[in-house]
């Protein structure tokens, strides 16, 4: 955490309660459990405030706290936010967005191109289907005896016309519900699902993707994706650095240096998302942080993922931040055939997910033959379940001595609640 401390003690500490269970990730941060009672004393930042629990002091972050002991059973908000979300893609804005991203296309028919014979007879179900395009592809490019396209938003119509202008009435059969409340007279042999979001897990729709695989996927049933994993590397990010922070130091000659830590609470509190890293920014060779197999993965695990991780600098840089993305493989129905991979890294194709840029409070150089490791925590909100956090704690240990005051850093970036 990289917010100021404020040392003076506000008059009038305001009471909250405790939302749910929370373990800080360093010294400064308080733990607590669901229900306690917290004294508020300054709410440094709209995420983390400085509180007491017990005499003890620290930040915690606002979303965890509320007002009402009671107000778990009697707020009136949808923690999934279902209305704003499916209302998001019931137009074509999404849509149109998902289906121009060739490489993110391209890899859903490739898969189903490359197991045709396998997919014949097969009964499909296609999780999220937007318009229809991944269950039009099975009607088309293989002979599965059914596919059942399940979409939640209003799209769902559409994809029904959709289905009928291109003759594929017979095999797709659109269920406009939540994948969690159908019902189907049968098990399915293969769950499709384009699930992934930024940083991989924002939307929390794999959750979504795991109940009905629970439910719905026959014993020895195939998942694709069959797994997904998190890649992060250490990068420089010059421009953007340049763009919000080196910016007021001589705006039209003039010093405006004193916007600049209101600058960094405005553009790196959050990750950017829509980051495209070139690869020449890589300080380091990248490293998958977290694999998950879409077999054994609990909705559980969803909670709190965490990572180690250990980079080698390869060459003499700025270290600005973190940059993360996502690769998710598709294993062959066929024995032997060859498996395919959706990689929204910065050697592929550009997706429409591009990359997410983390970025420390302060730069810091380094040089080659330094090591970056520390770790990684993804921790779902507990209020609000399609959003998380995502916290970084870094160690740069450095061959000289010129990095000496920033060696170690924690920061807790919220998506965005
Ligand atoms: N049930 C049915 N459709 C869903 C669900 C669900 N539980 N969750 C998401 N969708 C749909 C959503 O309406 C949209 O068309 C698509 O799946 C989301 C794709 N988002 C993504 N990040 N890949």
């Amino acid at each position: 955490m990289q917010t100021e401390k404020v040392d003076e003690e506000d008059a009038s500490p305001e009471e909250y309660f405790a939302r749910s269970d929370f373990t800080g990730s360093d010294s400064e941060q308080l733990s607590f459990s669901s229900g306690d009672r917290l004294l508020v004393h300054t709410k440094a930042s709209s995420e983390w405030w400085w509180a007491e629990l017990n005499g003890v002091i620290g930040y915690v972050p606002a979303s965890y706290l509320s007002k009402d002991a009671e107000e778990e059973d009697t707020s009136p908000e949808d923690p999934w936010q279902d209305e704003e979300y499916f209302g998001s893609y019931g137009t074509l804005r999404l849509h149109l967005e998902m289906l121009s991203d060739k490489s993110r296309t391209e890899a859903y028919r490739q898969v189903i191109l490359s197991n045709s014979a396998s997919l014949r007879n097969k009964v499909v179900m296609d999780l999220g289907c937007g318009t229809g395009i991944i269950s039009l592809f099975c009607a088309q490019l293989a002979q599965p005896s059914l596919v059942y396209a399940v979409e939640a938003s209003s799209m769902a119509d559409y994809t029904r016309q959709l289905v009928k202008q291109n003759s594929c009435e017979e095999v797709v059969t659109v269920l406009q519900a939540r994948a969690e409340e159908i019902e189907l007279p049968e098990q399915v042999d293969v769950l499709v699902s384009e699930w992934m979001g930024n940083c991989l897990l924002f939307e929390f729709m794999v959750e979504s993707v795991l109940l009905a695989r629970d439910r719905w996927l026959r014993e020895g049933g195939v998942m694709w994706p069959s797994s997904a994993a998190l890649t992060l590397v250490p990068c420089q990010a010059h421009s953007y650095y340049a763009e919000k922070m080196s910016f007021w130091e001589r705006p039209y000659g003039l010093d405006f240096t004193p916007l600049q830590p209101l600058a960094q609470q405005e553009f790196f509190t959050k990750p950017k998302f829509s980051h495209l890293i070139e690869p020449d920014d890589c300080l380091s060779a990248p490293c998958d942080v977290i694999c998950l197999d879409m077999y054994t993965l609990q909705v559980k695990d969803l909670e709190e993922i965490q990572a180690k991780f250990h980079f080698d600098v390869e060459k003499p840089g700025v270290f600005h931040g973190f940059t993360a993305w996502f690769t998710v493989h598709f294993e062959s129905l066929e024995t032997g055939g060859a498996a395919v991979e959706l990689n929204t890294g910065p050697n592929s194709e550009p997706t429409h997910w591009k990359q997410t840029l983390f970025m420390l409070d302060r730069p810091v150089s380094v040089c080659a033959e330094d090591t970056i490791s520390g770790t990684i925590v993804l921790r779902r909100n507990p209020v609000w379940r399609r959003h998380m956090t995502v916290t970084l704690h870094w160690n740069i240990n450095s061959s000289t001595e010129e990095t000496e005051n920033c060696k170690v850093g924690t920061k807790t970036f919220p998506m965005w609640r």
